[in-house]
């Protein structure tokens, strides 16, 4: 068994092995996975965390990387989270991307942790947001959430974040195909990337008037800014630091944050309960209970509903 207060003190003093260690407790749902989350809740919530999503070969890792150098020159403690949500394994896809991260790897003030996602119960809801909170706790100013893949986990990641970045490239059509089938909503700083690139300007002007057509706004409404960059030359990164620090204290200032982070933190005990009971539901398998209910639903002296309603109450009342 790991002496949890020990490692949470060490991580708090930056020790990355006391960081790795946690992060391997709370994404093994290990026995002991309470027992941290109960020990970093009281100091969590500092970080910034920041969603970088977009299709595969875009650029995420390189402008993550890049982003990473430049929090580093403001004096930041930055975290990054490479998440692989179709994998089961830690490793493959995610690799590339160690390679990308390779120059903050002896940066003491730079935490990198991959995770795989499938496998878990619950999937990326449940897994993200605690290894979100391990970097937190291990006093991150900053936490980038990079995702491998498309799709519905994109949304998923930026759910848990509190800036949503979206990155498009020139010449891949499917980053704006993506927009239309609704990974558009999700940002809220655009990046083109790979602005030496043929067609930059085009898939920003592009980009500005698909953004323009769903605009029904207020003043004091936030509109996402459109940054182009050579991720790979770090051109533009510090654009998209000030479009980043603009929306944050733009959230701070109209509430959104805190709105944000309340919306999450309601999702992930959600996410947590209904895993929990379904759990308990799924031990009934086999248990005379269920079997009696449904010997009287047969028999027509119980509906299902009220079957449903005894059941829950009691897988909830073994407590
Ligand atoms: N030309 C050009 N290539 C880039 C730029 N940024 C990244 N790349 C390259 O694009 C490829 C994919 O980058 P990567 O960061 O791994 O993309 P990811 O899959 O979204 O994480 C790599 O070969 C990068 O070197 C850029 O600004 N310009
Ligand atoms: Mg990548």
């Amino acid at each position: 068994m790991a002496d949890v207060p020990t490692l949470v003190e060490q991580a708090r003093q930056g020790r990355p092995r006391a960081v790795a260690r946690l992060i391997s407790l709370v994404e093994g749902a290990s026995p002991q996975l309470r027992e941290v989350m109960a020990a970093l809740a009281p100091l969590a919530g500092g970080a910034y965390v920041v969603g970088v999503t977009g299709s595969p070969g875009v650029g995420k890792s390189t402008s993550t990387s890049a982003l990473v150098s430049a929090y580093r020159r403001a004096g930041k403690r930055v975290g990054v989270l490479a998440v692989d949500p179709s994998s089961p394994f830690s490793g493959g896809a995610l690799l590339g991307d160690r390679v990308r991260m390779s120059e903050h790897a002896s940066d003491p003030g730079v935490y990198i942790r991959s995770m795989a996602t499938r496998g878990h119960l619950g999937g990326l809801a449940w897994a993200a947001p605690q290894a979100i909170r391990v970097l937190d706790a291990a006093g991150c100013d900053v936490i980038l959430v990079e995702t491998v893949g498309v799709g519905q986990s994109e949304v998923e990641i930026a759910a848990q974040a509190d800036t949503s970045v979206l990155l498009l490239a020139p010449g891949m059509g499917d980053g704006i195909q993506a927009a239309k089938a609704g990974i558009l909503e999700i940002g809220d700083v655009y990046v083109v990337n790979k602005a030496d690139r043929e067609g930059a300007d085009a898939t920003a002007r592009e980009l500005n008037h698909m953004l323009g057509l769903g605009e029904s706004r207020s003043p004091g409404d936030w509109r996402p800014p459109i940054v182009k960059t050579v991720a790979a030359r770090g051109e533009g990164i510090e654009e998209v630091v000030e479009a980043l620090e603009k929306h944050r204290a733009w959230m701070e200032e109209h509430g959104v944050l805190a709105e944000r982070r309340m919306r999450r933190a309601a999702g992930e005990v959600e996410t947590i309960a209904v895993t929990a009971l379904r759990e308990r539901i799924g031990d009934l398998h086999g248990d005379r209970r269920l079997g009696a209910l449904a010997e009287r639903v047969v028999a027509g002296g119980l509906d299902p509903y009220t079957a449903a309603d005894e059941l829950v109450a009691a897988v909830t009342e073994q407590g």
